[in-house]
């Protein structure tokens, strides 16, 4: 899935944002794009869950594909 992340702006934010995702999925394959505030996820079925702390930590995210 592509998730939409406007907030995401910088290597912080990218660490921050592959992090939750671990914790909520270590099995989940992350790829931060800073350019065009996307992230790719893959090999994980909880996106709800990932949407969902994703928001806790202050990056709400939408699906964009
Ligand atoms: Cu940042």
């Amino acid at each position: 899935m592509k998730l939409s992340i406007p907030d995401m702006s910088c290597g912080h934010c990218k660490a921050t944002i592959e992090k939750t995702v671990a914790a909520v999925d270590p099995a989940a394959r992350v790829v931060v794009d800073l350019g065009t505030r996307t992230v790719e996820i893959t090999g994980s079925s909880v996106r709800e869950a990932l949407l969902q702390a994703l928001a806790d930590e202050g990056y709400p995210a939408t699906v964009a594909a």
